[in-house]
C-alpha cells in the first residue's frame, strides 16, 4: 500500500480536503499531494504536500505526474449544479476537459487507479421519482448532470478499450462541517446549521417538501474508499455506482433542528434551484453497490444533525 503515490485534485474543496486527509492516513502524508488551482486550503497545511495547478493545463498535469511519480489520480475538480447553470459553457469546457486530461495522462502513464465522482444529477424529471435504480432512463436537464453523464460514459470508454482502472460513485447532497460547499442545489442542507447557530433562523431556497437524497461526509469519504479498495473483480459497474445514506425535505431537517435549537425559525423563498431540485430523483436505489463492494451507511438525519451541531459548535 505504501508504494502508491496519490495525486489529489481539486484538494481544496468541500470533499478534496476530507479526501485528502483521509488518504494521509492511509498512505502516509508525503504519498498523498494535494493540489488545486486555489491555495491550499487551511485544514491540509502543514499535513502534506501540496502544489497549485489547473487540471486544464494537460502538459503541466503530466510532468506533475511524471515529476512525482504518481500511480493513482482522485479527480475533484468541478463546477456543481447551480454554479454551472449561471456558466454553462464554463461548467462542460472543465468538467469534460479535466476529466479527459486525467484518463489520457492516466492511459499513458499506466496509472494503477484512478477515481472521478459523478452525481445523482445524472437523472432527469423522466428518470423514477423513488428509489431511482442503477439503470434507468437518464435525461439530465441541468448542464451539469449532462456532464457528469457523459464523463460517466468516458470512464465507461477508457476502462472497456485502454483498461484504466477508474471508478466512479453518484454522489448525492454531501453534508459536512469541515470545508464549505462549492455552489451546489444541496448547499441549503450545510448553511442552514450555521444559521441555526448564529441567527436561529433560515431562508431556504428550496420548498418545504423537496425530498432529496443527502449523505453525511464521513460516508462518503468511506464509500469513496471501500470502493478503491475492492478487489477489481468485483467492480461491475465501469459508468458509475448508485449510492444512498438518507433522503430528507427542508421541512423535514428543519424539524430535526428544532430538537436542538427548539426556538429555531424557517422560511421558504425558492430560486432558480427548485427547478434544478425538482429534476432529481428524491431517492436512490443502490443495491449494486451493496452487494458488489458491501456498501452500507452509518448515518441517518438524527445521527447526522447531532454530528453536524457538535462539531460546528467545537
Ligand atoms: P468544490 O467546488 O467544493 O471543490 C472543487 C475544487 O476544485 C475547488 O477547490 C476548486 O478550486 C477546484 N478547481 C476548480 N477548477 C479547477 C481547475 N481548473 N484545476 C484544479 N482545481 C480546480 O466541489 P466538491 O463539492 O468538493 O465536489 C468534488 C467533486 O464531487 C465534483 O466532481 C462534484 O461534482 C462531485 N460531487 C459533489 C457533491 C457534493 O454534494 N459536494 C455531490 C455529488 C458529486
Ligand atoms: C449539487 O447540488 O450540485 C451537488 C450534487 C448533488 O451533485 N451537491
Amino acid at each position: 500500500m505504501a508504494k502508491e503515490k496519490i495525486l489529489v485534485i481539486g484538494a481544496s474543496g468541500q470533499i478534496g480536503v476530507e479526501l485528502t486527509l483521509a488518504l494521509r492516513k492511509i498512505y502516509g502524508n508525503n504519498n498523498v499531494i494535494a493540489s488545486d488551482l486555489r491555495e491550499e486550503n487551511p485544514l491540509l497545511k502543514g499535513t502534506g504536500p501540496y502544489v497549485s495547478m489547473d487540471v486544464m493545463n494537460k502538459e503541466m498535469l503530466h510532468v506533475q505526474v511524471i515529476r512525482q511519480g504518481i500511480t493513482q489520480i482522485y479527480l475533484l475538480a468541478a463546477i456543481l449544479s447551480a454554479t454551472g447553470e449561471k456558466n454553462p459553457n464554463l461548467a462542460w469546457h472543465l468538467n469534460m476537459q479535466g476529466l479527459l486530461n486525467v484518463l489520457d495522462i492516466a492511459r499513458e502513464e499506466k496509472l494503477s487507479k484512478v477515481y472521478w465522482p459523478s452525481s445523482i444529477a445524472v437523472f432527469g424529471p423522466t428518470s423514477p421519482k423513488m428509489n431511482c435504480p442503477q439503470q434507468t432512463i437518464i435525461e439530465p436537464t441541468t448542464v451539469y448532470g449532462i456532464s457528469k453523464y457523459a464523463g460517466e460514459f468516458w470512464c465507461n470508454y477508457y476502462f472497456n478499450r485502454y483498461g484504466v482502472d477508474v471508478r466512479s460513485l453518484r454522489y448525492p447532497g454531501l453534508i459536512s462541517y469541515k470545508s464549505a460547499p462549492g455552489g451546489g442545489t444541496t448547499d441549503y442542507a450545510i448553511e442552514i446549521f450555521h444559521e441555526a447557530l448564529e441567527e436561529k433562523k433560515y431562508q431556504c431556497f428550496l420548498n418545504e417538501d423537496t425530498y432529496l437524497p443527502m449523505m453525511y461526509m464521513e460516508d462518503a469519504i468511506k464509500a469513496t474508499l471501500q470502493l478503491m479498495e475492492a478487489p477489481a473483480s468485483n467492480i461491475t459497474i465501469r459508468t458509475s455506482y448508485n449510492i444512498s445514506g438518507m433522503s430528507f425535505s427542508p421541512k423535514e431537517i428543519s424539524e430535526e433542528i428544532k430538537k436542538h435549537i427548539p426556538d429555531f425559525e424557517m422560511s421558504y423563498k425558492s430560486d432558480y434551484r427548485q427547478a434544478i431540485a425538482d429534476s432529481w430523483p428524491q431517492s436512490i436505489d443502490d443495491s449494486v453497490a451493496r452487494k458488489d463492494w458491501g456498501w452500507q451507511e452509518d448515518y441517518n438525519l438524527e445521527k447526522m444533525t447531532r454530528e453536524m451541531f457538535d462539531n460546528i459548535s467545537k
